[in-house]
């Protein structure tokens, strides 16, 4: 049988998280732990209802199509404050709702979802157990991540972070020898040559909290994407000491890439209207972001970050942390290791990436310890996001 990686998604729902989730869901290649909840587009009363739909969502279609059921994530709610600035939202792009105002018209919540949130331990009525979409846990975002990383071999488990990063620094704090435990956190934030979308400089998970995304950058020093590196990340780990880790972002720079069109979505998402419970919930939002694209950038396609985040996890899975994954992998994507920090007191400049581009720092910074060393995705090649998204969700068979 297949194995599965085992992974988190740390996410702020968020339309283009609702995507990201579906496409790990469906997907063969990984098998979702946990979901972990984050203050961001919208705060975080509207990000529990909006996980607790999506995952509903997914059920009910397994259900629809007679699909065997999959394993039940665990569903953590986490920050509803970044670490030390007040919060920023972006309810421009995603709806007061932070799905494209779809509770106004098409799509239903659960009634009663916020009961299935609360979590009850050996207490549980039987009707709410029966009906179960995900599970509950007694602990909060940073203690479900570190709890999930002691439940697998260390480095078999890759977390994604698709919105601001303090549930991960929450964890690196109370536990950085659990959280070294991670194979890879992949996350959708920053923008490293290229201008912000937030603000003039910075983007949105970033500037969401600076603070949080600093911690997590510094995590990756002394990290080594050799066989060599991972093996003394391996040592250290069965050491009971901090090994360095594996920072993967995806920033506006290679996200950018990951588009949906316009025409693409009204060709092959539209016409499948309501004819399952998922394309229903996805036809309730999609519209919504054409829209807003159109409206706010006059851009025809939408650029989905947080799953094209997902598209490059599921495409580094064979790489086990040594730099030894699918030989084409360079083919499709092009990336760089920076020492990259993020700015925390700016008056302008709150989130930005500032790399340190020195010539002759090269040689011995990044492995002498004392730098950040992350692995920035600046483009992808190929166009392949949309095929992938279009077959595996929409089942639209392009190219087979
Ligand atoms: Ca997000």
């Amino acid at each position: 049988m297949r194995v599965k990686e085992p992974i988190i998604i740390d996410t702020d729902p968020g339309i283009d998280d609702a995507l990201a989730i579906i496409l790990a869901y469906l997907s063969p290649d990984v098998d979702i732990r946990a979901i972990t909840l984050t203050h961001g587009n919208v705060g975080l009363e509207c990000v529990k209802k909006n996980a607790a739909v999506i995952l509903h969502a997914l059920n009910d279609n397994q259900r629809f199509l007679n699909l065997p059921p999959k394993r039940l994530p665990v569903l953590a709610i986490g920050a509803s404050l970044p670490l030390a600035i007040k919060p920023v939202e972006a309810t421009y792009f995603h709806g007061e709702d932070g799905l494209g105002m779809i509770y106004n018209e098409l799509h239903k919540a659960p009634e009663d979802w916020e009961r299935h949130l609360l979590h009850q331990g050996e207490e549980e009525d039987s009707a709410i157990a029966e009906r179960r979409w995900f599970e509950t846990t007694p602990r909060d975002a940073a203690d479900e991540i570190l709890y999930q990383l002691k439940q697998v071999e260390p480095l078999t488990m890759t977390i994604a972070a698709i919105g601001p990063l303090t549930n991960l620094a929450l964890a690196y704090q109370r536990d950085p020898i659990t959280f070294s435990r991670a194979k890879r956190v992949v996350i959708m934030g920053g923008a490293v040559n290229v201008p912000g979308n937030i603000c003039a400089y910075a983007e949105f998970n970033f500037r969401a909290d600076p603070h949080a995304a600093q911690i997590v950058m510094g995590t990756s020093k002394g990290f080594q994407h050799t066989p060599q590196g991972y093996q003394h990340r391996l040592d250290l780990i069965q050491q009971g000491k901090v090994a360095p880790c594996h920072i993967v972002i995806m920033p506006l720079d290679g996200s950018d890439d990951g588009t949906i069109s316009k025409s693409d979505y009204e060709k092959y998402i539209l016409p499948l209207g309501k004819s399952t419970p998922l394309y229903g919930f996805v036809n309730a939002f999609m519209r919504w972001s054409f829209e807003v694209c159109l409206e706010y950038y006059n851009l025809d396609n939408w650029a989905v970050y947080d799953a094209y985040t997902v598209l490059l996890l599921l495409e580094m899975i064979q790489d086990k942390g040594d730099g030894k994954g699918d030989p084409t992998f360079n083919e499709r994507w092009d990336y760089e290791y920076l020492d990259l920090t993020v700015e925390t007191e700016g008056q302008y400049t709150l989130g930005m990436c500032c790399v340190d581009r020195r010539d002759y720092q090269k040689d011995k910074k990044p492995w002498d310890g004392t730098a950040n060393n992350v692995q920035c995705f600046l483009a992808g090649r190929g166009g392949r996001f949309r095929d992938i998204m279009l077959n595996t969700i929409f089942n639209a068979r392009i190219g087979v």
